[in-house]
């Protein structure tokens, strides 16, 4: 018989990526998505899943529908990706970003003790967690000190997480993982907004690309990869934490110089520092120590920036050839 998995935030960059992995594995593979006006399903169709799956209503904000979606999949494996993921709106939209990306994980281990407490379940985790860097590489042990609302949401998901984990003994893991970027990355997140500047500007569609605060650094990595650490977490026979990344660290400056780089323009010619995308607190810089994920999970990042961006500038460059 095959296994049966439930994914929250299926619609998102990460969602998409790991449905096709557990399909590829043979799982039923079934979407927990809140339905939107606006088409919320191009990522699925771009990665061939969309007739593949089972989509079920529901939201983070709603227990009923989640205990629905976990008796209607019968799924042993749950994967919590949704979440009000954008750090800069957690400053416009505080309590929203608190009930999805806090409670939402919440509500669903509730639903779980509810409805099928040998399930497994994967919280997703973040880097930005750690915020306020106190050690030069974090790992597993890294004191936490979150600097926005997302950062603070996600902090209480996480111990939540753990809670249940040592109060009722769910098989609970949470995955900390640090920013990883694709194709399929939205467009509000910096890589993206550059990599689509960057085509439109190479296409005479536009001139400048307004940015913020360009000296932040990030451990960057491809989606592609993390997702297959998610499931390699719940395939062990211990729930436990796991610290996702790559071990170097990038500035947006060079990030932005490598973008343009591809297609022989130079970023100081076009990028405009604009106040606007300024954070009221940042995170200045992470960098990830995944030494446990490699010898627990025998995980490893495969995929060096430089591929990264060039993957995403090219995707980005088809599409502004040929427009939707
Ligand atoms: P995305 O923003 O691409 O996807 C978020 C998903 O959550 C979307 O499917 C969205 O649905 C869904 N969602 C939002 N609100 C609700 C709600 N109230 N009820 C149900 N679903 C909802 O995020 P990513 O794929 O990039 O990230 C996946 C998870 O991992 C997120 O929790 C994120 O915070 C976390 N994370 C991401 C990292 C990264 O670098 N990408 C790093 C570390 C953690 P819709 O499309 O309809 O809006
Ligand atoms: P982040 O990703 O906040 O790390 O959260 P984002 O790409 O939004 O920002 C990265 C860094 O770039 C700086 N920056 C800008 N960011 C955006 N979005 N737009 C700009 O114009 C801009 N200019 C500079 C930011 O200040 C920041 O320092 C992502 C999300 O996926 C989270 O959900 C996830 O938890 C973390 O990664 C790990």
């Amino acid at each position: 018989m095959s296994k049966s998995a439930l994914i929250t935030g299926i619609t998102g960059q990460d969602g998409a990526y790991l449905a096709k992995l557990l399909l590829d594995k043979g799982y039923d593979v079934y979407g927990f998505i809140a339905r939107r006006g606006s088409d919320t399903l191009w990522r699925l169709r771009e990665l061939d899943v969309l007739e593949r799956i089972t989509l079920l209503d529901g939201d983070l904000l709603d227990l009923s529908s989640m205990i629905r979606a976990l008796e209607k999949s019968r799924a042993t494996e749950i994967y919590n990706l949704a979440a009000q993921s954008f750090v800069a709106t957690s400053w416009d939209q505080p309590l929203l970003t608190a009930e999805v990306t806090g409670v939402g994980a919440v509500r669903m281990l509730e639903a779980l003790r509810i409805v099928n407490p040998r399930a497994r379940f994967y919280q997703a985790s973040t880097s930005e967690m750690f915020g306020k860097i106190q050690q030069p590489m974090q790992d597993e042990h890294t004191p936490f000190y979150p600097r926005s609302p997302y950062g603070v949401a996600k902090l209480y998901a996480h111990w939540s997480t753990v809670n249940y984990r040592e109060s009722f003994g769910l098989h609970a893991s949470s995955g900390i993982l640090f920013n990883h970027e694709s194709p399929l990355r939205g467009i509000e997140f910096v890589t993206r907004k550059v990599t689509d500047a960057v085509a439109r500007i190479h296409a005479g569609l536009q001139k400048e690309l307004r940015l913020g605060n360009i000296d932040a650094q990030r451990d960057w990595g491809f989606a592609g990869d993390y997702v297959d650490a998610m499931w390699r977490m719940l395939q062990q026979e211990q729930p436990d934490d796991y610290v996702i990344a790559t071990g170097r660290t990038t500035s947006v400056r060079e990030m932005c110089r490598i973008a343009f780089a591809h297609v022989g323009l130079n970023y100081e010619d076009h990028v405009v520092i604009d106040p606007r995308f300024y954070r009221p607190a940042e995170v200045d810089i992470l960098l990830g120590n995944p030494a446990k994920a490699k010898a627990r999970l025998g995980w490893e990042a495969g995929t060096p920036l430089e591929t990264l961006i060039g993957m995403m500038m090219e995707a980005d460059l088809r599409r502004v050839a040929k427009p939707a």
